[in-house]
């Protein structure tokens, strides 16, 4: 069966129950190309919490989002199946326990061959989608774009943290480094060792000094060639944007691109094998006017397309 949105304009957006793009809310992966998943959880940051309040935000700001991608030429609706496949179920105060019941929560889709674009919750996250990805891809190829590496080794003596997600996925063999490219770091340090973290694990670094100088088709050219052919994932902080834009997140690093930049470096990644997508870090106590929901269901919209055209 191939899934599609309420049409807004037989039904007004604002109608229905709070889906992404007003999908449909199914579990049966039959036929689906794209499975959106909420993952509420916030148990591990390292300074302003709300995420785990992010998956509804980005699905009430994206009952506005259109099938057509103008810029990319494709109707996302019309190309792809997609469902809205609900939450992850997380345990507030068990960050591990959270991580299994997520990794658990996703590694069907990725057994079906669906393509899972998660919503954060924040990017501790992550280990649980490479943890569920890898284990049916193997090793991917990391995408991220970020104010952080997120590649310290701990916090406060621990070492699953939001922080630290991207160090510990090369441990555990989840990404491929040598494939992966971490782009948009800016921002105090805690030394001058911490710029040269990324490259020491193996990873291709592309701070936010270099990347504005990059025209969004010439990043995305280093990408595809570091990428190659492997299966890929996409991981979309929302604090790569600057925080005039993207004030509605946990740790805000000035300097960075606006909307419309980040729209257009995420849009020139056409061509790669994309497996899995997610967008963090969105906490919509610090974010009063919605303005970094709208941007998180946005970055969605451009995941999607990539997908379509990958798929088409
Ligand atoms: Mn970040």
């Amino acid at each position: 069966m191939h899934h599609r949105p309420a049409d807004s304009s037989k039904t007004p957006r604002f109608t229905g129950p709070r889906t992404f793009m007003r999908l449909p809310h199914v579990t049966d992966l039959d036929g689906v190309d794209a499975a959106v998943c909420g993952i509420p959880t916030d148990g591990a940051v390292s300074f302003r919490s709300g995420a785990r309040f992010g998956p509804e935000a980005i699905r009430s700001a994206s009952v506005l989002l259109r099938p057509y991608n103008p810029r990319l030429r494709v109707d996302i609706v019309e190309r792809l199946s997609m469902v809205d496949f609900g939450d992850a179920p997380t345990v507030p105060g068990y960050h591990l326990e959270s991580l299994e019941r997520i990794e658990t929560f996703l590694r069907p889709i990725h057994e079906a061959g669906v393509v899972p674009v998660c919503l954060g919750g924040d990017h501790s996250m992550v280990l649980a989608e490479l943890r569920a990805a890898a284990a049916v891809h193997g090793p991917l190829a990391l995408v991220h774009l970020d104010a952080h590496a997120d590649v310290w080794d701990q916090y406060y003596g621990v070492e699953h943290f939001h922080g630290t997600v991207f160090k510990r996925a090369v441990e555990e063999g989840l990404v491929d480094p040598t494939r992966s490219v971490q782009a948009g770091m800016r921002g105090t340090l805690y030394g001058a060792s911490d710029v040269d973290a990324p490259r020491e694990l193996g990873y291709e670094a592309i701070s936010m000094e270099e990347l504005e100088t990059l025209a969004p088709d010439a990043y995305a050219d280093r990408v595809r060639a570091r990428v190659g052919d492997r299966p890929a994932f996409l991981s979309f902080d929302v604090d790569f944007v600057d925080p005039a834009f993207a004030p509605g997140t946990g740790t805000p690093e000035v300097g960075g691109p606006t909307s419309g930049q980040a729209m257009a470096y995420l849009r020139a990644l056409t061509g790669i094998d994309f497996r899995g997508f997610d967008c963090v870090e969105l906490s919509p106590p610090y974010d009063p006017a919605g303005v970094t929901a709208w941007l998180a269901a946005s970055a969605c919209h451009e995941m999607l397309s990539l997908l379509a055209l990958r798929r088409g």
